[in-house]
Order: structure tokens, then C-alpha cells, then sequence
């Protein structure tokens, strides 16, 4: 009977799930699974020089392409450098799957030995300890199996040593999605169904808010279809920013980062119908953006208390596209509207500054607000834009008129430094796609040697920096405490000079007036480029000068 190592065994069965592309950072513990994987044809790898990148940018390659995230990282020091990606994904749910190394079953003592397991369920990730030949493939199975139906990350670990061990070549391998349950849409209860058209019927201004569901159902239109029925307005959650753009009653994105127009008209709702949306406390403002309406949420997995608050008043627990369309069956025909909700002014309004106060100029710094309105009006509407972390992200979130499918935001568990590698797996993602990156100054610092995988690798990204000089997040807070900004602040430096040592492209942008012709400079060489703004470290986001008030307020 002809025989294989186990880590080629294990490498056939990740190809068997369809793994195309690896995000990866070597060591013992992984480099013969990995050196077998990648002789695969058609496999890429991306050799990464920080394991937290290989799986972040795993990640943005999972939500980019539709498929499971692929990552791995040697035992110990790999593993425990990816605490904070696996706690982005496990909370963002995206199917994921990495390959960790383990310390050999076999020696009495190893320096790199950790007990792996609870530093990954503590993030919220599901663990497999592969300590068995004969499971292995069906745990490579059960992993993917997990990804998919849980969308949740898997790590699964193999010791080094059992990964040299012989198994039979030929062992049959029936991949996860052979065992997927093909259920179809989730239909909407008849009698919910007519309780919700009847909370439709009784209300008079509506706002139509649409998340991630209804793009995984392709519910948009319905949902437009629905909002033209009942005279609603219509909004999006960050993530599937300009869901809704391209319509003339769409009030952008819902919640903190909300445009004032649409906090006047959120105020004012007294029905909100979320669809394919789960409710967090980002979309809703923290409970503030929509105090005066009843809420009906249609989705497969209602949750009544979303981050410790109320979620809908009522629910349809269903696909988001079934859940519409029955409540379209179930609403009159004709077209209703509520004067002075649905105005012929929205969408001017709307294209406005989506925050007016006035901050005095500083000499030699931008306004962050005419940095983003500079890059909107140059950048193509159909470019991919990945958004980070950090106060320049909601200057960042106002672009408008740009789809959802080339938008690309993971907000979930709130770290910074992830910008490169998000961009970097939606790049990978989608070769041949112009992808920019806006980012802060610190959040880009954090991870800067990524820089070189870019280069290495042929990526090429356009990053703007909202270059504040500082943790913008901390010093306003800090100095809304009246504390020292000291620790927070570290000067603007010269980010176009960092990209250049690493042989890419970058300067800093003084004069916005030069962007459009940089934008054409750009589109003739294939490097990755930093645009460094130099911004004011003075104007300050709505929501930041809400928690600033209530700092005050203490
Ligand atoms: C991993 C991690 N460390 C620290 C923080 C706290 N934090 C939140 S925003 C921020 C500053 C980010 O700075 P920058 O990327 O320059 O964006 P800015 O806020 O200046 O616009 C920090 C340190 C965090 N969210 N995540
Ligand atoms: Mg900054």
C-alpha cells in the first residue's frame, strides 16, 4: 500500500476544500504543510511578516471572495501572535480556518510549548487538537465543516512530530460542502408576516435600514421595491456601506457615522424596519439615533438583546429577500407617501458635508473632511475602498455614490493596525482590482512592515493616510479629561519617505489641489503608494465630540 506523510495527507484535504490561497508566516511547526500545499497548481501563498497580518488579511480574503479564510502559523510564538484576528474574525463571524503547528506529542520538553487550545477558545474561535492519523482528515473536514455552517474561525492543531508520521496515499476524502444541508431560503411565518404589514400599515415616516443579510440574499431590490411601496427612506450599515447610493431617498449609513441629514430623519422615524441587519449598537447609535420608533427586524437569527440592549419590537425570522417580498405581498398595492418625509431636496442635502462645524485652519494641515471630499470627488466610484479603525474612520466612512460590493470595513472588536492586511486579502482577492486603503497614521505604524509583503508579493494599494500625527482616538479623549496628550502624540514624521525605503512609492500631499493629477501619476506604474496627508489634530468627529461631551459631563 503506497504511503504519504501526514502533512501531505493534510495538505491534499485543505486543497480537497478548496483552498486557493494561503496567508502565511513559517516555522517548524507548519513549513512541511505548507511547502506541500503550495505545490499544488493553482494555490497561492502569501509569505507575511507578522502572523496577526496572515490572518487578518485571511480574513479580508474570506469576506472579499465569499470563500473560508486560509491561514497558518507555526506552534507557540505563531499561535499566540494571532490572538487579536482571531478575535476580530470569531466576533465578525467569517468562516476561517488555520493551520497551527503544535509541539511534538513525542519529547519530554520543548521551548516553544504552549497549551494552545484555551488562547483560542478564549478569543472565540473553535479549536481541534489533531493528535489522532486515523481522524485527521475528518478533522480537516469537521474544521471547514465548522467555518462554513458556524462562521466561526477553526484553528486546528497538529503536533510536528506526528505530522512526519506515514498514512495509506490513497485514503478517500469527501470534502465539508458534500455534507452542507441544502435547506433554501428560510420563508417568513404567515401570521408574523401580517403582524408586521400591519405595524407597515399604521406607521408614517419609515426608514428602511438594509445590513450583510440582504446582500448574502440579494434583497436589495426588494427592499427598494418595499421603501417606494410605504414612502420610507432607506439607510445601510457601515459594512455594506452604499448599499442604497444610486437611490434618491437614501439617508447612508445608520448609526454613529450617520450623515446629520439622516440623524434629523432617524429622529424623526416612527417605524425603522431593519433587514438583514442585526442591530448593533453601532447601527443604532448606542440606542440614540432612533428614540422615537418602533422597531420590525427581518433576519435569520433575531437576537432580542443585541450588545445588552433591546433589539425589535417585532421580528420576522427569516431570509431577508422571502421576508420582503412576503411583506410586499401582504402590504395595498399602491404607493403611499407621508408628505414632508420623502422631500425632493434629500439627496442635495445629503451630498453635503455630513458634519458643518467649523474648525479654525491650521497652516500646512488639512481639514480631514476637504482630504476625503478631495479623494471622493478624484477616486473612480467603482475603485474597491477598504476602511480602518480609528477617528479619521468616520471622515473615512462619508465617501458617497460608491456600491457596497466594493466597500470593504470589519469594525468588529475595535483594533487598530489592520488596514494593510485587510487590503492586502482584498487585493488578493480580487487581482486586476484598483484597491485603496484609507488609514490613520498609527493604525498604518502598527503593522508597517507589511509594506514589504506588498512588494514582495506584487500588490499594489493606494494608502491615504490621515496623518494626524498622533492617536487621534486617545488625545481627544485625553484632552477632554484635561489630561497630557504626551504619550498619544508622536509628530507627522514622513510617510511617503517610509515607502520609499521599502522601494514602493509615497509622498506627502500638501496641496489637495495636486490629487487628481497624482490619481493619473498612480494609474501609470503598478506600485503600492503611500499618500501622506499632514491633518489637523483639532477638528474633531461628531462621535468623538459626543464621548468628549460626556467625558465633561462626568
Ligand atoms: C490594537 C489596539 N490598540 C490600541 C487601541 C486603542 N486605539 C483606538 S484608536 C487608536 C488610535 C489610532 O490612531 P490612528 O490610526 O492614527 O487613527 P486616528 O485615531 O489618529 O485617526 C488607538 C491607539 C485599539 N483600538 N486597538
Ligand atoms: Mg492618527
Amino acid at each position: 500500500m503506497p504511503t504519504i506523510p501526514i502533512y501531505q495527507a493534510l495538505a491534499n484535504a485543505f486543497v480537497a476544500e478548496g483552498a486557493d490561497t494561503l496567508f502565511v508566516l513559517t516555522g517548524d511547526g507548519n513549513m512541511h504543510w505548507e511547502v506541500a500545499l503550495s505545490a499544488h497548481a493553482g494555490v497561492r501563498s502569501f509569505h507575511v511578516r507578522h502572523e496577526h497580518c496572515a490572518c487578518a488579511m485571511a480574513s479580508a480574503y474570506a469576506i472579499a471572495s465569499g470563500k473560508v479564510g486560509l491561514a497558518s502559523v507555526t506552534c507557540g510564538p505563531g499561535l499566540t501572535q494571532i490572538m487579536t484576528a482571531l478575535a476580530t474574525a470569531a466576533q465578525a463571524h467569517i468562516p476561517l480556518v488555520v493551520f497551527a503547528g503544535e509541539t511534538p506529542m513525542h519529547t519530554a520538553w520543548y521551548n516553544q510549548h504552549i497549551d494552545q487550545a484555551p488562547l483560542v477558545t478564549a478569543c472565540g474561535a473553535h479549536y481541534i487538537a489533531s493528535h489522532s492519523p486515523v481522524q485527521m482528515l475528518n478533522q480537516v473536514r469537521n474544521a471547514f465543516f465548522i467555518a462554513r455552517t458556524r462562521r466561526q474561525p477553526v484553528v486546528i492543531g497538529v503536533p510536528l512530530d506526528l505530522q512526519q508520521q506515514l498514512v495509506e496515499a490513497d485514503a478517500e476524502y469527501l470534502p465539508s460542502t458534500a455534507f452542507m444541508p441544502d435547506t433554501g431560503p428560510m420563508a417568513a411565518h404567515p401570521a408574523y408576516v401580517a403582524k408586521a404589514a400591519a405595524l407597515v400599515d399604521a406607521a408614517q415616516r419609515i426608514v428602511v435600514i438594509g445590513g450583510r443579510g440582504v446582500v448574502e440574499a440579494g434583497a436589495r431590490q426588494a427592499c427598494e421595491e418595499l421603501a417606494d411601496r410605504t414612502g420610507a427612506l432607506l439607510a445601510s450599515t457601515l459594512p455594506v456601506r452604499g448599499l442604497f447610493d444610486h437611490h434618491p431617498h437614501s439617508l447612508g449609513v445608520a448609526g454613529g457615522f450617520s450623515h446629520r441629514i439622516a440623524r434629523e430623519r432617524f429622529g424623526r422615524a416612527d417605524l425603522v424596519i431593519a433587514v438583514g441587519a442585526s442591530l448593533t449598537s453601532y447601527t443604532v447609535d448606542g440606542g440614540a439615533l432612533f428614540p422615537n420608533a418602533t422597531v420590525l427586524q427581518i433576519d435569520t437569527a433575531p437576537n432580542g438583546l443585541p450588545h445588552g440592549r433591546k433589539g425589535a419590537d417585532h421580528v420576522l425570522r427569516c431570509d431577508a429577500r422571502e421576508g420582503v417580498q412576503a411583506l410586499l405581498d401582504a402590504l395595498a398595492p399602491e404607493a403611499r407617501a407621508t408628505p414632508g418625509w420623502r422631500t425632493d431636496d434629500l439627496a442635495a442635502q445629503m451630498a453635503g458635508p455630513a458634519d458643518v462645524v467649523e474648525y479654525a485652519a491650521e497652516a500646512g494641515r488639512h481639514d480631514p473632511r476637504a482630504v476625503m471630499a478631495a479623494l471622493d470627488a478624484a477616486i473612480p466610484k467603482d475603485w474597491e475602498i477598504v476602511n480602518s479603525s480609528g477617528h479619521c474612520s468616520f471622515f473615512s466612512a462619508q465617501m458617497r455614490g460608491r456600491s457596497a460590493d466594493h466597500f470593504l470595513a470589519i469594525r468588529e472588536f475595535g483594533a487598530i493596525g489592520n488596514g494593510l492586511s485587510y487590503a492586502a486579502g482584498l487585493a488578493a482577492a480580487r487581482p486586476g482590482r484598483p484597491v485603496v486603503l484609507i488609514d490613520g497614521d498609527g493604525g498604518l505604524m502598527m503593522h508597517i512592515q507589511e509594506l514589504e509583503t506588498l512588494r514582495r508579493h506584487g500588490l499594489q494599494i493606494l494608502i491615504c493616510v490621515l496623518n494626524d500625527g498622533a492617536f487621534g482616538s486617545e488625545i481627544h479623549k485625553l484632552r477632554a479629561d484635561g489630561l497630557s496628550d504626551h504619550g498619544a502624540t508622536f509628530g507627522r514624521g514622513d510617510l511617503g519617505a517610509i515607502a520609499r525605503g521599502f522601494g514602493l512609492n509615497g509622498e506627502v500631499v500638501d496641496d489637495l489641489g495636486r490629487v487628481p493629477a497624482l490619481l493619473e501619476a498612480y494609474g501609470r506604474h503598478d506600485r503600492t503608494t503611500i499618500w501622506d496627508f499632514p491633518v489637523s489634530d483639532r477638528v474633531v468627529s461628531p462621535p468623538m465630540r459626543k464621548t468628549m461631551a460626556r467625558q465633561r459631563a462626568r
